[in-house]
């Protein structure tokens, strides 16, 4: 039997180079070795508000994203959140389990609800536990995800340890995969920040369907930093940052990408990382426009007709450990 991944992404905003570097583009190679389960989590989407039209193109959208990174619906399952209600139904369950003071202690909820928890929707507060429902369902071995998700994952191994102890064995404890490289991409104008869709500024992320011309704008404008050296270097985050995006485009080790730079300035450093992503993306690109709408609407169906009845299984699992009448053993 081989082990099970699961991981996912909102369809809100625009996927960006950060989600395909830190998440997708792992997601694909790991989908051989392990069963995975790939979901486009559109109820964490409505954690903030939406425009319903728009989130219903955006989820489809983001199906062909996936397609178009690698993900291969003949090996890997790819399904909408919504599509399989046993994801709200153990989310409730594990609300009952978690702790107020651990999720006010997640950083996302302090950022996202811009530090006014008085105005911040409940479901955002309690969105690392829909993620945790999300995982356990699948009984996950490894979720691949950006740094930026290690805390929620976190929690998720705390609740299916606790529900494992208080009702006996029935959750996989999950463990993260982040990747050495690329598993925190910066923002291009703001290096402090991680880039994010939705940064206000536009600048700050190269969106996987930008047009070349606009990526060549964007990566000329980044900030860089007071140095002249291309080179790794912690304290200059601005520059191995874009060193990170050239690494990870062209394939090259990190002394190599230096060494290919050495005694080169930044406008020649630029020019070249704006063509290495291009090129990367172009393909990438094409790739979205391939799919129909009835192949997606198909590949969706049997995705989720296939993560149900795994998703029932745990569930009714857990409704007969805890005695929630109803449950078939
Ligand atoms: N900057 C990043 N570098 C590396 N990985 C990243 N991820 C997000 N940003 C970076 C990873 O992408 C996956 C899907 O993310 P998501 O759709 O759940 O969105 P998010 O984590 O909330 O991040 P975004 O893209 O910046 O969206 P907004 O602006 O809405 O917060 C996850 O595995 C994530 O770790």
């Amino acid at each position: 039997m081989k082990k099970r991944i699961f991981s996912g992404a909102q369809p809100t905003g625009n996927l960006h180079l950060g989600n395909y570097l830190g998440a997708l583009k792992n997601w694909v190679n790991l989908q051989n070795e392990y069963e995975s389960f790939f979901c486009i989590v559109n109820l964490h989407a409505v954690t903030l508000p939406q425009n319903p039209e728009v989130l219903r193109q955006k989820t489809l959208d983001l199906a062909r994203i996936y397609l178009a990174s690698g993900v291969d619906p003949e090996i890997s399952t790819i399904f909408i959140q919504s599509d399989v209600s046993e994801h709200a139904e153990l989310a409730w369950i594990l609300s009952c389990i978690a702790r107020m003071g651990e999720l006010e202690r997640m950083t996302q909820f302090k950022d996202k609800g811009k530090g006014n928890a008085e105005r911040a929707g409940v479901g955002l507060f309690t969105y690392p536990v829909l993620m945790a429902s999300d995982i356990l369902l699948y009984q996950t071995h490894l979720v691949p995800v950006g740094k930026d998700q290690k805390q929620h994952l976190e929690l998720s191994r705390d609740l299916a340890e606790r529900f494992n102890r208080d009702f006996g064995e029935t959750f996989v404890v999950p463990e993260p995969f982040i990747p050495p490289v690329g598993a925190n991409i910066l923002s291009l104008q703001e290096p402090a920040k991680k880039m994010s869709k939705s940064d206000e500024n536009a600048n700050g992320s190269i969106f996987l369907l930008d047009d070349a011309d606009t990526i060549t704008k964007k990566i000329k404008r980044a900030v860089t930093d007071s140095g002249t050296t291309i080179e790794f270097d912690e304290a200059r985050p601005a520059i191995s940052n874009l060193l990170t995006i050239y690494q990870l485009m062209t394939g090259k080790t990190p002394a190599e990408a230096e060494a290919h730079f050495g005694g080169k300035g930044y406008g020649h450093f630029k020019s070249e990382l704006a063509e290495a992503v291009v090129e990367f993306l172009r393909p990438f690109q094409q790739r979205v426009k391939d799919f129909d709408d009835a192949e997606l609407n198909k590949i969706l169906k049997d995705g989720a007709e296939k993560a149900r009845l795994i998703a029932c299984e745990t569930l009714r699992d857990v409704y007969a450990k805890m005695g929630i009448v109803g449950a078939e053993t």
